[in-house]
C-alpha cells in the first residue's frame, strides 16, 4: 500500500475539522441513519456512518460468535511518523474489539484485546487481523513486523471473542506479509487467505526467500500479476498444514490476470465467503482503490475475475469483510469520513446483494445530492 494523498486530504480538510469534535464522543452511529454522515460541503451523502467515533479503526473482519456480531479491526492511531510508501506511519499497537447486538444497534468496544507489548516476538506495525472460533476457543491472526522489520502472521487464543488473547511465543511458521483472512468450509476445514503488495512485503517472498529489493508490485507488465496466498490451517489453528498456494485469479478466458491491469488485480486485504456452493474471493485492489470479487468451485481457486463489489471510499486504503447475519448479507468496510487523512480510519457496515444470478451488486459508498 501507499499513501501519498495530499490533494485528498486538502480536500477533506473542511469536513476534518467540523469532524474533530465527533471523534472524541464515544458515541455509536446508527449506520442506518445517514442523515449525519454529510460530505464534501453536503454534495454527497455517505451511505453508512462511521460505527466508533472514540477511536480511529480499519480493517474491520466481522464474525457472528454466539449470535452477535463480533468486530476485529485495526486501531489507527496518530504516530507522528512521517507518510511513505511502505506504510511506516501505519504504527498501530494494539487492538480494540467490538460486538453489535444488530445492525444499526449500539457498538459496544470491549476495550484492548491484545497490545503490541505482550506480542514477543513482534516489533512494529499491527495491522489487518483477523478470527475464528474452533473448539470453545477464540483465535485472533493478526500480522506485525518482527524485529527485523519483517512482516509474519502470529495467532493469539482467548476463550472469550473479547479477550483478552495471548499471543505465540513465534509467528505462525511458513507465514509472511499481511492481512490474515480466515474462512470456515461447510466441511469444517479452515483455510488463511494472506498477502499484500508494496508496504505489505508480498512481492518480497516472491522467490521463496524473503529478498528486500524486489520491487514493490513484484511483477509488472504482461507478467502475471502476484498472487493473495491460501493455505489450509491445522486441526490446532495454530499451523499451516500443507503447501501455500497462490489463490490465482483469473479472466473469463482462464488467463491470469496481468500485473498491469491494476483495476483488476489483486492488491491486499482478501476475504473469502460461500454463497449458493459457490466460493467468493473479494480483495482491495490498491492503487485504484476497488473492492471487487471473483468465484471458483474450490477454496484454491483458480477464482474467475466478476466485477467490483464497492466503488472507492474517500481516503487510500480499501478494506472488507463480508458476513451473514439473520438471514442478510452485510459488507463492512472503513473510509475516512471523521479525519480525512488516510491514516486515520472509521469503519463503517452496510448491505451487500447478491443477485439472483450470482452477482453482487455494485455499492456506491457516497450518493450525490440534487
Ligand atoms: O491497516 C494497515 C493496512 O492498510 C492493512 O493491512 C491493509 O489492508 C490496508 O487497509
Amino acid at each position: 500500500m501507499t499513501f501519498n494523498k495530499k490533494s485528498l486530504q486538502l480536500l477533506l480538510l473542511p469536513f476534518c475539522l467540523l469532524a474533530a469534535a465527533a471523534c472524541h464522543d464515544n458515541k455509536a452511529a446508527d449506520p442506518a441513519d445517514t442523515t449525519e454522515a454529510k460530505t464534501d460541503s453536503a454534495k454527497e451523502t455517505s451511505l453508512s456512518n462511521p460505527l466508533v467515533t472514540a477511536i480511529y479503526t480499519a480493517d474491520p473482519s466481522a464474525h457472528v460468535f454466539d449470535n452477535k456480531i463480533w468486530i476485529y479491526p485495526s486501531h489507527d492511531i496518530e504516530s507522528g511518523i512521517p507518510e511513505n510508501d511502505n506504510g511506516d506511519h501505519f504504527a498501530m499497537r494494539d487492538y480494540h474489539i467490538f460486538s453489535m447486538d444488530s445492525i444499526g444497534g449500539p457498538v459496544t468496544d470491549h476495550g484492548v484485546g491484545i497490545d503490541i507489548k505482550n506480542i514477543p516476538w513482534a516489533g512494529r506495525q499491527l495491522w489487518a487481523p483477523d478470527a475464528a472460533f474452533e473448539g470453545g476457543t477464540y483465535y485472533l491472526y493478526f500480522p506485525v513486523k518482527d524485529k527485523k522489520d519483517v512482516f509474519h502472521i502470529g495467532v493469539a487464543t482467548s476463550t472469550s471473542p473479547a479477550g483478552p488473547f495471548k499471543a505465540e511465543p513465534t509467528p505462525i511458521a511458513g507465514s509472511y506479509s499481511i492481512d490474515p483472512a480466515v474462512f470456515k468450509d461447510a466441511d469444517g476445514s479452515y483455510y488463511m487467505y494472506f498477502g499484500g503488495i508494496w508496504g505489505g512485503q508480498l512481492q518480497r517472498w516472491r522467490s521463496g526467500k524473503y529478498d528486500s529489493t524486489v520491487a514493490p508490485s513484484g511483477a509488472s507488465g504482461n507478467e502475471p500479476a502476484l498472487s493473495c496466498k491460501v493455505v489450509k490451517l491445522s486441526k490446532d489453528m495454530k499451523h499451516f498444514d500443507g503447501p501455500v498456494k497462490d489463490a490465482q485469479v483469473v479472466d473469463k478466458d482462464g488467463k491470469p490476470l496481468a500485473a498491469s491491469d491494476n483495476n483488476r488485480r489483486f492488491f491486499e486485504g482478501s476475504w473469502m465467503h460461500k454463497w449458493n456452493g459457490k466460493y467468493y474471493f473479494t480483495y482491495s485492489t490498491g492503487d485504484t482503490h476497488y473492492l471487487v470479487y471473483a468465484t471458483g468451485s474450490s477454496p484454491y481457486g483458480p477464482f474467475t475475475y466478476q466485477g467490483v463489489i464497492m466503488n472507492p471510499v474517500k481516503g487510500w486504503t480499501t478494506h472488507h469483510s463480508i458476513v451473514e447475519f439473520k438471514a442478510k448479507w452485510y459488507i463492512f468496510y472503513h473510509d475516512v469520513e471523521l479525519s480525512g487523512k488516510t491514516w486515520l480510519r472509521n469503519i463503517k457496515v452496510t448491505e451487500l446483494t447478491h443477485n439472483p444470478d450470482g452477482s453482487i451488486a455494485t455499492i456506491d459508498p457516497y450518493k450525490k445530492n440534487d
